[in-house]
């Protein structure tokens, strides 16, 4: 039997922050831009837990968290102390694994079937390891424990905050069937109004639902969709875990859809994902640039080039990406560059 784990931080940019100014944790908080008194631009990345209290939530826009809480504290982004803290977090939760992977900031799943023999065992161990991280570390993380990865991360979100779920194989079907689909891992809000329309809403619809109907819908992802709904998610946990993408994010003062300011602004994001990209000592393939407009629609485009980390292909092919693709007839309010498809640097320092 395979127990898997999956550590997810607390509201993690913001634990960061109270790990290094304690005084504030009484206080709603939350970190993302400057809300400007309530014009500010931008989104909320994340709050702590007394902001949630209030309707604030990772991804509003910054201007509304300040409508539903005025007097709540807002710090701005710090990225290099987020990640020194991540991988301090990441170094220990390895030491607890027979396999690792890391699959964001603040998160990764660990391969424990060596190391617990039932899921009573399991449950003991993740209640220690969460104890370690925070005696070790300082910050509260929230742990799901179950037999493949997808339910560990299903079980994870029950757990939180501050919490350890066990979802076992044979409650997994129970566990699900009374989610929604947006619930389950890897539907997002678009998949969810599509199968909503098809007249599935509920995980336990979806279980149900004529494979053959979900591949000619959704192509192979909706074998993946079928087997999820089953609790069905063969992966393994991928030992070799490398950063797997580096980019940078710019909202605009004031939306825009003039060019000059636009390649002014992908300039500097690029400049800053080449700094990222020297100091992990790595080379990218693709490139893809993030365009979202006033009214909150998004773009990806994507390009791949050879093994590259030059400042010049980078902000040159994420320009055309960019002005090739851009709805003329909108106002852009956030642009994003990043970089994928990520190899080592030969000679460089090791990634992580
Ligand atoms: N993040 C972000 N933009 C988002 C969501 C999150 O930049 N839309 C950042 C801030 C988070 C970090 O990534 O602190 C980790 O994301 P999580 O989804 O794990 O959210 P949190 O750790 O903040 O909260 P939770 O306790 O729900 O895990
Ligand atoms: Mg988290
Ligand atoms: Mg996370």
């Amino acid at each position: 039997m395979r127990i898997i784990l999956l550590v997810d931080m607390d509201y993690f940019y913001v634990a960061c922050e109270e790990l290094r100014r304690p005084e504030i944790k009484e206080r709603p908080t939350i970190v993302g831009m400057d809300p400007k008194e309530g014009k500010g631009r931008g989104v909320v990345m994340t709050c702590n837990y007394l902001a949630r209290r209030f309707g604030i939530r990772s991804g509003m826009p910054i201007s509304t968290a300040y409508r539903l809480k005025p007097d709540a504290l807002y710090l701005p982004l710090d990225y290099d102390y987020y990640d020194k803290v991540s991988a301090q977090v990441m170094q220990l939760l390895k030491s607890f694994a027979d396999r690792f992977e890391q699959v964001s900031v603040d998160e990764a799943f660990l391969e424990i079937s060596k190391r617990a023999k039932d899921y009573e065992g399991a449950k003991a161990y993740a209640e220690n390891l969460k104890r370690e991280v925070k005696e070790r570390i300082g910050l509260p993380c929230s742990i799901g424990v179950s037999y493949n990865k997808l339910m560990a991360k299903m079980a994870c979100e029950s757990a939180k905050p501050n919490g350890v779920a066990v979802v076992k194989e044979e409650d997994a079907k129970g566990f699900l069937a009374g989610k929604p689909v947006d619930d389950l891992y890897g539907v997002g809000k678009k998949t969810a109004e599509r199968l909503g329309a098809m007249g599935y809403k509920s995980v336990a619809e979806l279980s149900k639902a004529n494979l053959q109907e979900l591949m000619e819908r959704f192509g192979s992802f909706g074998i993946y969709l079928h087997n999820y709904a089953n609790g069905i998610d063969e992966s393994e946990v991928n030992e070799n875990y490398d950063v797997k993408s580096i980019g940078r994010e710019l909202t605009f003062e004031n939306d825009t859809n003039d060019m000059n300011l636009i390649e002014g602004a992908i300039r500097r994001l690029s400049r800053d994902v080449i700094a990222e990209v020297e100091k992990q000592g790595v080379t990218f393939k693709v490139i893809t640039v993030k365009m979202r407009y006033s009214d909150f629609t998004e773009h990806l485009k994507s390009r791949s080039v050879r093994y590259t980390n030059s400042l010049d292909e980078l902000a040159g092919v994420a320009s055309v990406l960019c002005s090739d693709n851009l709805d003329k007839e909108k106002k852009l309010r956030k642009i994003g560059v990043r970089v994928s498809t990520l190899a080592k640097q030969r000679g460089q320092k090791k990634i992580i």
